[in-house]
C-alpha cells in the first residue's frame, strides 16, 4: 500500500518504516498516526518480517505532535472527541521487535512515540527532548512515566520542566538509548541489528519481548512466573529443537520460519 506520510522499505526480514512529513519536521498528525498503525499491522501479520525498524529521516525522527492541527482544539474535541490519543498506541499491540533508530531530533510526541519502540539506536547527532511545557501542554503519550521509569526521576524531572534536550551520548549514558552510532552509517549499523534478530527464531524473540514487556506491569514474582510459562512452552517448539540440536552438533542453527 502507498503511504502519504510514511515510507516502506523492504530488507528480506527487516522492514523499515520512515516517518515522513519533510515539511514540518515529521509532526505526528492524525493520518500518520493512522497509517503507522496500518503499517505496524500489517508487517507484524505477515510472515516474511521479523523486525521492524521505525525511524525519521537524517534531520529528524518527529518533533512531536503536529502543534498547527492542533493548535484551535478545544477540550470537546480532545477528551470526548479524543481527536488525539486514539490511533496512537498501535505500536504497543506489535509483538514482533519494533526498533526505533533515530537520527536527529526526537522531541514531545517524538520521544515519547520512540519510548515505545522495544529499543532505541541513535545517531551521534540524535537529540531527545519533551518540551511540551513550552507550548502550555503536558506529554499525553506516556512522557511523564516512561521517560522517569527509563532514565531516572531526576533527568526526568529536569527535561520535562525545563524542556532542555539531551543529546545521544547523555540519552545513552542514562540508557534511553542502547546503541550510538554514526550519523553517515546509523541505518547500516541499525540494519545489521535488526539482521541479528531477524536470524533468530521469531516466536522466542516475541515471547522475550512480551515478558521483558510484563516487568513494567506486574510484580517480581509474577513476572517471574510469567516468563516460566514462556520457557517451559518452548520446549514444544521446533525452535528450541533446532536451537539445541545445533548447540549439540556444532552447527549454526536455522531457524528459518520457527
Ligand atoms: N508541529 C507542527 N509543525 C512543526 C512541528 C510540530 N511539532 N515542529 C516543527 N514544525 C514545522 C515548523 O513549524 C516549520 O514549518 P514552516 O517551515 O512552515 O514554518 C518546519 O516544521 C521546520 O521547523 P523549524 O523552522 O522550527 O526548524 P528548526 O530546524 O529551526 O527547528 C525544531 C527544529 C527544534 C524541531 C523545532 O521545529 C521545534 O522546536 N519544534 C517543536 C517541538 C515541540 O514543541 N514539540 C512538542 C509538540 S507538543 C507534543 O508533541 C505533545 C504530544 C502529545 C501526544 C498525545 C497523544 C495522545
Amino acid at each position: 500500500m502507498e503511504y502519504a506520510d510514511l515510507l516502506i522499505e523492504n530488507h528480506g526480514k527487516v522492514v523499515v518504516i520512515r516517518l515522513n512529513r519533510p515539511k514540518a519536521m515529521n509532526a505526528l498528525n492524525d493520518n500518520m498516526m493512522n497509517e503507522l498503525g496500518h503499517a505496524l499491522y500489517q508487517y507484524d501479520a505477515d510472515p516474511a518480517v521479523n523486525v521492524i525498524i521505525l525511524t525519521g529521516s537524517e534531520k529528524v525522527f518527529a518533533a512531536g505532535a503536529d502543534i498547527a492541527a492542533m493548535a484551535n482544539y478545544t477540550y470537546a474535541d480532545t477528551y470526548p472527541g479524543n481527536y488525539i490519543g486514539r490511533n496512537w498506541e498501535h505500536i504497543l499491540n506489535v509483538r514482533k521487535p519494533v526498533i526505533g533508530v533515530v537520527a536527529g531530533y526526537a522531541l514531545g510526541g517524538g520521544c515519547e512515540l520512540a519510548m515505545m519502540c522495544d529499543f532505541l539506536i541513535a545517531s551521534d547527532k540524535a537529540k531527545f527532548g519533551q518540551p511540551e511545557i513550552k507550548v502550555g501542554v503536558t506529554p499525553g503519550a506516556g512522557g511523564t512515566q516512561r521517560l522517569p521509569r527509563t532514565i531516572g526521576k531526576s533527568k526526568a524531572m529536569d527535561m520535562l520542566l525545563t524542556s532542555r534536550m539531551i543529546d545521544a551520548l547523555e540519552a545513552e549514558r542514562t540508557g534511553l538509548v542502547s546503541r550510538i552510532f554514526p550519523a553517515e552509517t546509523l541505518m547500516e549499523e541499525a540494519l545489521a541489528v535488526a539482521n541479528t534478530i531477524a536470524e533468530m527464531p521469531v516466536t522466542v524473540a516475541m515471547a522475550i519481548k512480551d515478558s521483558v514487556n510484563r516487568a513494567f506491569e506486574t510484580t517480581l514474582t509474577e513476572g517471574v512466573r510469567y516468563e516460566r510459562r514462556f520457557f517451559h512452552a518452548a520446549f514444544g517448539t521446533p525452535a528450541q529443537k533446532e536451537g539445541m540440536s545445533a548447540f549439540l552438533e556444532k552447527r549454526k542453527a536455522n531457524f528459518e520460519g520457527m
